[in-house]
């Protein structure tokens, strides 16, 4: 399948997209209001580009409980078109839309959402929808304006010739905290300033603000960028001219070191790893990246069985990268067969560790079931937010494979996202394998979700792996070009097209 024209952020006016994602009610046409039975509010949320535009929608049930519904609606336009969506099934007849529930939200009970969104064509601007039916009663409530987002500032360019910022200027070398385990504790790195126009050199140091990652000036950001194969068998792809690439090429924010503890790795050499690891991450710094330190745990699934290990590499990275603004920790990759309680149970015990060396960084608590909420063994989100990790400055991951996870996945996230800190540390194009089909609507339909919710993600792989998920062609890693297009596969393409596309990072 062809995938929709892709978002071009900031092709339109700041102010036009901007005034446009404030969103519109659900308004009755004039002299009609409330006259009709309160059935429904609505709350449609939408944003555009040039010749498209996205489209949020929640959908509260204000009347009896419902066991099916058909969302009705007309594009003020007849050049507006649906294309991709999730949570629902469209169909359009000239400017008349209907979606349809799926199954997993077929039923409403009084005071229920559904969360609904598409992706749609546009020639003619972005005009809202006047009035909402639901199973054809015309929604009487009046909806909730949903919060403001900030107003973004263009962001300043990466090919501007780099001065010092003034923030960047830090020269505090923070002496960490002893550390809990007997790994000889080592000297944090000095940061170097990165280069002003650089994802580090803008957004500064990251924490959590509400459910989002927020930068410097407190304004919700997104990063975008790879995740490295395994590091124990892709060592090859990791040098000055692949980060140059990702940097420069790709535009990315972000490079997530994956490092396996099983399967051959740090638990092998504690020592080694410990080092490589650090190496990215300086190789990431002096290029004014984020990175994303992942402890790799898969197999066995459950995390408490890398509690130790966990606890002494933690306390030494943690230590050693305490003065930079640039990592995050994500601490257990994929959970699974292990019940959320035993998660968080590893989570507190093994944040603690880090917070001890660096007090600040902000840290992801992977989640249950492969870090799918839960939802790929039957449970979601509800189980964190009744019982969530008890520390700061923390999000929760959610992974997805674009081939295998699909409308009710993407419903579950788009309803987390309301309440939890979510950071997309892994996804694919392809299967959960890592490899198999490369479904580009699917992962359209994902990013451009993530996109709107400003959830941050990091793609597997950026490696030359033999496996569709892997960015490169085989073979390209024992080369030295990783810029362009010619070196990659069908997944990277896409890929390297999302991640390069304007970063709209607020500066005041
Ligand atoms: C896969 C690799 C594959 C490797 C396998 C086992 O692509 O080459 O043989 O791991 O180590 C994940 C995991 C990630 C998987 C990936 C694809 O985090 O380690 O990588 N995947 O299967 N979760 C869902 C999918």
């Amino acid at each position: 399948m062809k995938p929709l024209a892709r978002p071009r952020r900031g092709l339109l006016g700041i102010g036009t997209t901007v005034a446009l994602a404030l969103g519109s009610l659900a308004a009755m046409p004039a002299g009609n209001a409330m006259a009709t039975a309160a059935g429904c509010a609505v709350t449609y949320t939408t944003s555009s580009w040039q010749g498209g535009f996205s489209a949020n929608i929640a959908i509260k049930n204000l009347g009896a409980p419902v066991n099916g519904w058909k969302l009705g609606f007309s594009f003020p336009s007849s050049g507006q078109k649906v294309g991709n969506g999730w949570s629902a099934v469209y169909e359009q007849n000239g400017t008349a839309v209907t979606a349809a529930n799926v199954g997993y939200n077929k039923s409403l009970a009084t005071g229920e959402s559904a969360h609904i969104g598409f992706i749609g064509s546009t020639t003619g601007g972005n005009p809202i929808p006047a009035t909402f039916t639901l199973n054809g009663v015309t929604c009487s409530d009046t909806a909730t304006r949903p919060p403001a987002p900030p107003t973004p500032t263009p962001t300043p360019t990466r090919t501007a010739t780099p001065t010092p910022s003034p923030t960047a200027t830090r020269t505090a070398t923070p002496t960490p905290t002893p550390t809990r385990t007997a790994t000889p504790t080592p000297t944090p790195t000095a940061t170097k300033p990165p280069a002003t126009g650089t994802p580090v050199g803008i957004n500064g140091k990251l924490h959590v603000c509400g459910v989002h990652l927020c930068n410097r000036y407190n304004r919700p950001i997104q990063l975008r960028g790879m995740s490295t194969h395994g590091i124990q068998w892709f060592a090859k792809c990791y040098n000055d001219a692949s980060l140059d690439a990702l940097a420069g090429d790709w535009k990315a924010d972000l490079f997530r070191i994956s490092m396996y503890v099983q399967e051959g790795g740090y638990e092998t050499n504690p020592a080694a790893f410990t080092e490589q690891v650090n190496k990215y991450v300086d190789m990431a710094t002096a290029r004014g990246l984020y990175s994303i330190i992942d402890f790799h745990t898969l197999t066995p699934g459950d995390p408490n069985h890398n509690l130790a290990r966990a606890k002494t590499f933690f306390a030494s990275v943690a230590a050693r990268n305490a003065g930079k603004d640039n990592v995050i920790y994500e601490i257990a990759n994929e959970p699974n067969g292990v019940s959320w309680a035993s998660i968080k149970s590893y989570a507190e015990q093994v944040i603690p560790v880090i917070r001890a060396a660096d007090p600040d960084a902000v840290i992801i608590v992977g989640t249950r079931a492969w870090s799918s909420l839960g939802v790929s063994e039957g449970s979601n989100e509800t189980e964190i937010v009744n019982n969530p990790v008890k520390a700061e400055n923390i999000m929760y991951a959610f992974h997805f494979y674009a081939a295998s996870h699909k409308d009710n996945y993407r419903h579950v996230v788009s309803r987390a996202a309301e309440k939890l800190p979510l950071f997309v540390s892994e996804f694919g194009t392809v299967t959960a394998s890592g490899n198999g089909e490369v479904d580009l609507a699917g992962t359209a339909a994902w990013l451009d979700m993530l996109d709107q919710l400003k959830i941050g993600y990091a793609n597997w792989t950026y490696s030359d792996a033999g496996e569709s998920s892997a960015a490169f062609k085989p073979g390209t890693c024992s080369g030295g070009t990783y810029a362009g297009t010619g070196v990659l596969n069908q997944s990277g393409v896409y890929i390297r097209d999302r991640i390069r596309t304007a970063d709209v990072f607020p500066t005041s």
